[in-house]
C-alpha cells in the first residue's frame, strides 16, 4: 500500500507545531528581504518597522502591504533578492494590462515548489503507475513547469502535451492510457464537448482524475465536468507571485489544503485592510515563508476568499481556503450590487439546457452601466425553435434577478459563437 500523505510531517503537524515553524520561518524572510531587496527596506523603514518587531505571528499585521504595481514598477527583476549567477528559472504571468509580473527561482526554490506541487498530486490520487497528460500551456507561464516538476517527482509517466490542439489530446487519452489529466477547467470543457462531438465515450478510457486550476469555476461546473467527464475534479490554485500553482490543492474532500508552511495566508477586509477572523470573506493575502529568489510579504491577491481551520476527514491539518469567489478586479458592481463572474456562472449551471459557456458583456448606454449574459444552450433547444429559446433566456434572466437581486438581460446565442479557451477563459468582456 502506497503511503497516504507525501509529506506526513507538515501536511498533519498540528495547529501549534506549525505556528512556531511558521513565524521562525517568517522572521528569517522578513529579515532577508529586508537586507536584501530595496524596496522592502524603505518601505518597513517608512511604516516604522523593522524585521526584529515581528515577535509573533500576529505583529505581520504592522507590515506593510505589496501590491501588483510595485511588482510592475519593480520589473523585471527589482524586486529579486539574489544575485542572476544564483537565479536558475524565471517565469512570468502573461498579465493582461501593462508589464508580465516575473517569478525568479534559485535552485532550492524550484525544489520546494516540485515538492509543494508532488504533495498535491500525491493528495490527488497520482502515483508512480499514473499517465499524467498535462495540458497546461508550457513556458512562461507556471501550470505547465509547475504540474511536469510535480508529476516527475512521483515519477508517473507524463504526457506532456501542452494546451491546444484538442482532438489531438483526445487521441492522446486513449492511446496512451491517460489516468489524469491537468488544465484549465474551461479547457477540460472544451475537451470534454470535442470528445462528445466525435463520439468519444470517455467512460471507456482510462481517465480518472482532472487536475485543476487557474482560473475561478463554481461548483457547479465542476459537477458537470464530472458528470460529462467521467472523473474525480480536484483543484490546484496559486499565483506567478508567490511560485505558481502549489499554494493550494484539494484533497478526496474537495477541501482547499493551503501548504502554509512554504505560504502564510491571511484575509483582509478589502476596504479597510484590517485582517479579519477565520470564517469571514475578504481579500486573500500571502506572504512566502521559504523563498529566497523573490519574496513576497503580504502580498495582496486580489483574490476574493474564506479561510477555515476545520477538521477535514483526509487528516491533513492544514488551514483551508474555500473556492476562491473572483478576483476584486473581476468584481462589477451593477445597479449598486457588487457582482463576480462565479455568481452568474453559479445561476447558469441550474438549467441543464445551459451549456457552461457564456460570456458577461458590460456596455455604456448614456451614462449607465449595461450588463447582458450571453450563453450558448444545447442543441435541442435550438432545435426546439425561437420560442423555446424565448422562454429560456427569460426564466434564466428571472432566476438571475432572484439569486442575485439585479435586472439582467439573457442573449441565447447560436451555436458555436463562443470562442472555446485553451487557457484561462474570458468571461467579462467590457465594452465601456
Ligand atoms: O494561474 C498558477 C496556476 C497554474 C494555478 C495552474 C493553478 C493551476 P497566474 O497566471 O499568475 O498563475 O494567475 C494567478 O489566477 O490570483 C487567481 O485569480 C487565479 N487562479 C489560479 N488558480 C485558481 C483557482 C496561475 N483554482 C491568478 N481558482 C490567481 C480560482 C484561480 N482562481
Amino acid at each position: 500500500m502506497s503511503k497516504q500523505y507525501w509529506d506526513e510531517k507538515f501536511e498533519t503537524m498540528n495547529e501549534t507545531g506549525m505556528r512556531a515553524f511558521q513565524l521562525e520561518k517568517l522572521q528569517g524572510t522578513l529579515q532577508w528581504v529586508y537586507d536584501k531587496v530595496p524596496f522592502y527596506k524603505n518601505a518597513f523603514d517608512e511604516a516604522g518597522v523593522k524585521p526584529s518587531d515581528c515577535r509573533k505571528l500576529e505583529d505581520l499585521a504592522k507590515f506593510p502591504f505589496t501590491v501588483k504595481t510595485v511588482l510592475r514598477d519593480n520589473y523585471p527583476f527589482g524586486l529579486c533578492a539574489v544575485p542572476m549567477s544564483d537565479v536558475v528559472r524565471i517565469h512570468a504571468s502573461s498579465g493582461t494590462t501593462g508589464k508580465p509580473i516575473t517569478g525568479p527561482y534559485t535552485a532550492a526554490d524550484l525544489e520546494q515548489w516540485t515538492e509543494c506541487m508532488a504533495r498535491g498530486l500525491w493528495a490527488q490520487e497520482v502515483r508512480s503507475d499514473s499517465v499524467f497528460q498535462n495540458a497546461y500551456g508550457m513556458g512562461l507561464f507556471t501550470g505547465g513547469l509547475g504540474f511536469l516538476q510535480g508529476a516527475m517527482r512521483i515519477g508517473c509517466a507524463i504526457v506532456p502535451s501542452g494546451a491546444g490542439m484538442t482532438e489531438r489530446q483526445i487521441l492522446l487519452i486513449q492511446d496512451f492510457g491517460t489516468t489524469a489529466i491537468g488544465c484549465t477547467p474551461s479547457y477540460c470543457l472544451t475537451i470534454i464537448e470535442k470528445a462528445e462531438k466525435m463520439g468519444v465515450d470517455l467512460s471507456k478510457t482510462k481517465l480518472r482524475t482532472g487536475h485543476f486550476g487557474a482560473e475561478p469555476w463554481s461548483i457547479e461546473m465542476r459537477t458537470d465536468i464530472e458528470k460529462r467527464g467521467h472523473i474525480h475534479a480536484y483543484e490546484h490554485y496559486g499565483l506567478t507571485e508567490l511560485m505558481g500553482p502549489g499554494v493550494s490543492f484539494t484533497c478526496e474532500y474537495y477541501n482547499i489544503h493551503v501548504n502554509e508552511d512554504h505560504v502564510y495566508p491571511e484575509i483582509v477586509d478589502p476596504g479597510t485592510l484590517e485582517p479579519v477572523p477565520l470564517g469571514t470573506e475578504g481579500e486573500l493575502v500571502f506572504t512566502s515563508l521559504q523563498r529566497r529568489a523573490m519574496p513576497v510579504i503580504r502580498y495582496r491577491t486580489r483574490d476574493i476568499c474564506t479561510l477555515r481551520r476545520d477538521k477535514c476527514g483526509c487528516g491533513r491539518s492544514l488551514i483551508t481556503m474555500d473556492k476562491i469567489l473572483g478576483r476584486t478586479d473581476d468584481m462589477m458592481i451593477i445597479s449598486g450590487v457588487n457582482v463576480f463572474p462565479s455568481q452568474i456562472e453559479t445561476v447558469l449551471m441550474e438549467f441543464p439546457q445551459v451549456e457552461p459557456l457564456y460570456q458577461i458583456r458590460l456596455s455604456k448606454k448614456g451614462y449607465i452601466d449595461h450588463i447582458t449574459v450571453e450563453t450558448e444552450v444545447k442543441s435541442e433547444v435550438y432545435q426546439a425553435g425561437q420560442k423555446s429559446i424565448d422562454e429560456l433566456a427569460k426564466k434564466v434572466s428571472s432566476r438571475i434577478q432572484q439569486v442575485i437581486g439585479i435586472n439582467v438581460p439573457v442573449i441565447i446565442l447560436p451555436a458555436e459563437s463562443i470562442e472555446r479557451s485553451i487557457g484561462k477563459a474570458k468571461r467579462v468582456i467590457d465594452e465601456r
